[in-house]
């Protein structure tokens, strides 16, 4: 369902005209492909805003073209809908932890349950399995099976026909053993429908378990958003699974199920055998949704650009051969002038020539960083390179270009001049070179 969205990107990637109105138009489809796929509209119109905001407001890091730079938005803004670049938190917050899977008939509920269970032994928890669907033909067998396989208690009444009872005891029963984790597969087909979705309410109800566990089909596309409303309206769900991942389904019926629910997609299943379970990964789902030729490898590109300057820049810098573009991957990349001031922090009594005056507030630094990177934005390769060539014409011309006073530009120039200075003065310091050179590291770590 999300192809639309794929093929709205790749229109706006493609298109040529104004970036502006390219984006208007870009946003337009954008909410119509969402609307279409059933996704709440106050939902499109939050996550449609943002992403225009910052496709407008936002410089992409250099080297990144701007329109290559909207993949990476939409990309991240649709990864925070999943719950954003982390891995969803799998551990249990409390032992024992019961865990009720439930789904529509044939969606993996089965299965899931044996791969979860599995998972969690592997992890060094004590698991056990209870059959409560009493619907399918030798279900308990098939549990029992599993279980079997992965040295896992399985808990059963197969002659019983109370789904509920069963499950209660079960609990009960798995409880008394000291087990720390307990999962129930439930049925996935009844009579009618109704009747399904109220037993699990009921069994929910009673059992009151710790997250009830939506096991969705990959491939169910835009039913999804009203599957997941129906099992989140009989008992809330906690947390999704996806199974059947390992297929030609994309997948993308997910995010109507997250925005239904309000749950985290945990797991995804990926095959048929018994540990085909991944813990869910959300940027490389979403990746793999909107299918953007190579998405994941263009936003490693992008965050490559983001980080600041290299070991090799440093020093340049410190050798002496400055240069505007040293000057502009700084100010692009920490905006703020993060790594920059915790550089100069470290030197002892640099403070005193201080080129930069760190009090200023972020918002002010952002200021002076944006109209200095648009002064930047408009010098020729040869300013770029030497910036000592920058008479008052040049000035006057820059500051035009980019919109901003010559007395920008002049101040730029001036702190140019300092830092160049600055680094001069460093370079005859070894011991502070060597500090450098050490916390450079410590630096990085920290930016990666
Ligand atoms: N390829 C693939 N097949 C899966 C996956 N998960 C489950 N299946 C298959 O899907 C089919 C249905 O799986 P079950 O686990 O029995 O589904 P269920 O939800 O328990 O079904 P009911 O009990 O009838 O509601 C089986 O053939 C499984 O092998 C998966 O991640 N990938
Ligand atoms: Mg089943």
């Amino acid at each position: 369902m999300l192809e639309g969205v794929r093929n709205a990107l790749v229109k706006f990637i493609k298109g040529g005209g104004e970036y502006e109105e390219a984006i208007e138009e870009f946003i337009k489809d954008l909410q119509k492909e969402l609307i279409k796929s059933d996704i709440n509209v106050r939902i499109v119109f939050d996550l449609t805003k943002r992403i225009k905001e910052r496709a407008l407001n936002e410089e992409p890091p250099l080297g990144v073209p701007r329109r290559d730079w909207l993949i990476t938005i939409v990309y991240s803004e649709i990864t925070n809908i999943f719950g954003g670049e982390k891995a969803p938190r799998v551990k249990p917050s409390k032992k024992p932890w019961v865990i009720m899977l439930v789904g529509l008939q044939g969606s993996g509920k089965t299965t899931t349950a044996a791969k979860l269970a599995l998972y969690y032994k592997v992890e060094g928890y004590r698991v056990g399995l209870i059959a409560a669907d009493t619907f399918r033909p030798a279900a308990y067998d098939q549990l029992k099976q599993l279980g079997d396989k992965i040295g896992v208690p399985v808990f059963g009444e197969p002659k019983a026909n109370d789904a509920i009872a069963i499950a209660k005891h079960g609990v009960e029963v798995l409880k008394e053993r000291g087990l720390d984790i307990i999962i129930i597969d439930t049925a996935g087909r009844h009579h009618k429908e109704e009747d399904l979705l109220e037993e699990m309410k009921r069994m929910a109800n009673e059992i009151r378990p710790d997250e009830v566990t939506l096991v969705l089909d990959a491939s169910i596309g835009q039913q999804a958003y009203f599957i997941a409303r129906k099992f989140h309206e009989a008992t809330p769900i906690g947390s999704i699974i996806l199974a059947k991942l390992d297929g030609t389904a994309k997948g993308g019926g997910a995010l109507s199920a997250v925005v239904a629910t309000g749950a985290q997609i945990k797991f995804i299943g990926t095959g048929e055998k018994i540990d085909d379970l991944e813990v869910f990964n959300p940027p490389k789902f979403v990746a793999r949704i909107l299918g953007v030729g190579d998405v994941e490898s263009l936003v490693e590109k992008v965050k490559r650009a983001q980080l600041e300057l290299t070991e090799k820049d440093l020093e340049e810098m410190l050798s002496g051969r400055m240069n505007m573009r040293l000057i502009y991957k700084q100010l692009v990349s920490v905006r703020k002038l993060g790594p920059f001031k915790k550089i100069l922090q470290m030197i002892p009594g640099v403070g005193l020539h201080m080129p930069l005056d760190l009090d200023l507030t972020a918002k002010q630094a952002e200021e002076k960083t944006k109209k200095w990177i648009a002064a930047i934005n408009s010098m020729t390769y040869e300013e770029l390179d030497d910036p000592n060539i920058i008479d008052k014409q040049r000035a006057k011309r820059i500051a035009m270009g980019a919109g901003i006073d010559v007395a920008d530009v002049r101040e730029l120039l001036r702190q140019y001049e300092a830092m160049k200075k600055m680094m001069r003065q460093l370079r005859k310091n070894k011991d502070v070179i060597k500090k450098l050179g050490l916390d450079l590291k410590s630096i990085k770590g920290e930016a990666a």
